[in-house]
């Protein structure tokens, strides 16, 4: 399956949404799914670029409002494998609303969010996950609050599949979206993807991580893994992986049954 769309290329040289893209292309290919039967929703955003790289169909929506699209398309056509692409800015700032509800509401699509904890496009303003003291052109002086903690927000809001990786580890990212696409049911990856640009103080997470082995419907295990990392502290271990997976009834069955 071709999945590249021939179109130019405007991301920095060297930014980690080149290997998100590729990790996407390879698990979408290794699905073995049609190009056509794949819909694809993206925020505005460096993140959202991706809509113009990648042969599929799809919106190229609006800032914030990603999983309200994604979510229109798979009920309007439930044979489509639907997945957002969205900033942390987009998904956890303007578009938090809308991620809360989505674990509620459990529609089978998948969200990917590009966390480069910043508001990159926009030239690097603090977003809910940026570090208390992050220093950028519109807060000099530092970000004053702590960060959100998006993983332990989404297992809180009843997401049926939960999980982290980093952009830099392509292989084990790839497996990941694999199962995240797979998955029957509102699942969540969280692609850690430090900024070369803004947030350069992100960029020793390596070292930090670890890979867990995926949890399934064990909440209190998934809970303690998601608060191993709070994304403020630069110690401490960061758990990859998935964290919960739980098979729950999706929006599109609840509707069905409804309807007759
Ligand atoms: C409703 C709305 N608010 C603000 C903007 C301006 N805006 C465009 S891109 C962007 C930053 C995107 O940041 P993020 O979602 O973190 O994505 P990144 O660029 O880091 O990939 C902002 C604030 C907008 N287009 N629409």
């Amino acid at each position: 399956m071709n999945l590249d769309a021939k179109n130019e290329m405007t991301w920095c040289p060297g930014c980690y949404n080149f290997l998100i893209l590729a990790s996407v292309k390879k698990a979408l290919t290794e699905l073995g799914l049609d190009r056509s039967k794949i819909a694809i929703v993206t925020g505005i955003g460096c993140h959202g670029k991706i809509y113009d790289y990648l042969n599929t169909r799809g919106i190229y929506g609006l800032h914030g409002r990603v999983l309200p699209t994604a979510m229109g398309i798979k009920l309007a056509d439930p044979s489509l494998t639907v997945i957002g692409f969205a900033g942390d800015g987009d998904t956890y700032a303007e578009g938090m609303e809308h991620f809360i509800h989505a674990g509620r509401y459990n529609t089978n699509m998948t969200l990917i969010v590009h966390d480069n904890q910043s508001f990159s496009l926009t030239t690097g303003q603090a977003t809910p996950t940026s570090q208390q003291g992050y220093k950028n052109k519109a807060q000099t002086l530092g970000e004053f609050n702590k960060p959100i903690n998006p993983v332990h927000l989404a297992l809180a809001s009843g997401a049926s599949f939960v999980a982290r990786c980093n952009a830099r580890d392509t292989n084990h990212t790839i497996q990941i979206l694999k199962k995240a696409i797979k998955h029957k049911g509102f699942s969540f990856v969280e692609i850690i993807q430090h900024c070369l640009i803004y947030n350069k103080e992100t960029s020793g997470f390596d070292k930090l991580m670890y890979k867990i082995k995926d949890n399934n419907a064990n909440m209190k295990k998934a809970m303690f893994l998601a608060e191993e990392w709070d994304y403020n502290s630069k110690t401490g271990k960061i758990p990859l992986g998935i964290f919960y997976q739980e098979r729950k009834p999706t929006l599109e069955e609840k509707w069905q049954k409804k309807l007759k």
